[in-house]
């Protein structure tokens, strides 16, 4: 399956660059000049996902017709024969996402217009709010509600535990992966379960319930604990309660959804619909989190959105600063046409991920915006900048309880 004239590929580079943090970043140019761009980061393992592009599948690329997207999907899916997992799927996500850009780009439209145009006006965002202290984060969301925003994500310090995932330091975004070496934090659920829904109360307490309140467990209890924090948490009715449990084990969703009617979400460690599948049928989470950039590209976050779609589960984009600005932008275009949206995370960047990432969609008082006239994923990467950024190896930490055997991070 080769040719296509102008819309044959001609150049495939993979750009690794760090503004502000550690980016890869897929360029796709067919005989005709069209580029399109495609994130392919993989937060602590960026080079894999690169040599993968490199290495392995710009080869098959090179002379393939760019615009039959679903058949270069299926190519890359089924051809290695070893398929699924964060790395092949970050790799053909890019791909993914730079045909539909060039798609759009060859079609003069946003990429939102090919998928079915405009189901609704603008997507709410959230952001995360943190603080050290119950009256820091109390605080910290009480910044974003004046920003404009309908939807805020709430972390705070565990007392008791020298270090909490999600906390923020002074004015600088959270960014998880900072070491050379992945740092070693503890973690004690009993210390944990103490005092979230202290925290949400206080929350509740002092802003009222006229706002969205999601909090993120990242994937830490056991199916009861989690459970018992969801029933916890019924009256300070949360939009979410994300990542209760380590999401491979979907079958402990049964047993959480039993018991609880807080929402429940889960999906950004998911490369495919095969993850989520039973989760889905189910109706054992209410909000689905894959992100473009990890679960097949645009592709085959239609087909994971479209079958929540048929089971009440709504769409909530994991969008943390280590999914790109395309790959946001990717998210951002499904967000419009889908009938079943529900919220889109939008954490922000550090400043210097601008001077890379040129993207054309806005944040206006807490909710995102698109343009009808910017044709693609409506992003530009200015390579030569990208050069000023050069990669640095980055881990995620990793997680031991006060015992020292290894937990979730
Ligand atoms: C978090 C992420 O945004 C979220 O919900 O779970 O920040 C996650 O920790 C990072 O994406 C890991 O790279
Ligand atoms: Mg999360």
């Amino acid at each position: 399956m080769t040719g296509g004239g102008s819309r044959t590929i001609r150049e495939v580079d993979v750009v690794v660059s760090a503004p502000g943090r550690n980016y890869v970043t897929l360029r796709i140019e067919t005989v005709g000049g069209l580029v399109g761009w495609g994130d392919a980061t993989l937060n602590g393992r960026e080079l894999a996902v690169a040599s993968y592009l490199r290495d392995h599948l710009s080869a098959l690329l090179l002379g393939k017709d760019s615009a039959r997207i679903g058949d270069l999907w299926q190519y890359l899916y089924r051809g290695p024969y070893w398929r699924r997992g964060p790395v092949t799927m970050a790799a053909i996500s890019a791909v993914d996402q730079a045909l539909w850009d060039i798609q759009g780009k060859a079609a003069g439209m946003p990429v939102f217009q090919l998928l079915g145009g405009r189901a609704r006006e603008r997507l709410m965002a959230y952001p995360h709010a943190s603080g050290h202290t119950v009256e820091d984060a109390v605080a910290s969301i009480s910044t974003k509600l004046e920003q404009g925003y309908a939807a805020v994500r709430v972390q705070a310090s565990v007392p008791g535990l020298a270090s909490t995932y999600g906390i923020h330091v002074g004015d600088e975004a959270y960014e998880p992966a900072h070491t050379d070496l992945p740092d070693e934090e503890s973690w004690s659920t009993p210390l944990y379960l103490d005092f979230v829904p202290k925290l949400i109360a206080a929350v509740r307490d002092q802003l009222g319930y006229g706002f969205n309140l999601l909090h993120d467990g990242h994937h830490r209890l056991t199916p009861t604990e989690a459970a018992w924090l969801g029933k916890e948490l019924e009256p300070y009715r949360m939009f979410w309660l994300e990542d209760v449990t380590p999401a491979e084990d979907q079958a402990a969703f049964s047993l959480i959804k039993a018991h609880t009617t807080t929402p429940l979400a889960v999906g950004e460690v998911f490369n495919s619909i095969w993850d989520c599948q039973q989760l889905i049928t189910n109706r054992w989470i209410d909000y689905i989190r894959c992100a473009t950039t990890h679960a097949g590209g645009i592709t085959h976050m239609k087909r994971i959105l479209d079958l929540a779609d048929l089971y009440g589960v709504r769409s909530g984009c994991h969008g943390p600063s280590d999914v790109s600005p395309v790959g946001m932008a990717a998210n951002i275009h499904l967000g419009f046409a889908i009938p079943n949206f529900g919220v889109q995370e939008f954490m922000g960047y550090p400043e210097e991920t601008a001077e890379v990432f040129r993207a054309s969609y806005r944040l206006v008082e807490g909710h995102l915006e698109i343009d009808e006239d910017v044709p693609g994923l409506g992003v530009e990467v200015d390579v030569e900048a990208a050069a000023r950024f050069p990669y640095e190896r980055k881990y995620l930490p990793v997680n031991r309880r006060l015992d020292g055997s290894m937990h979730d991070w």
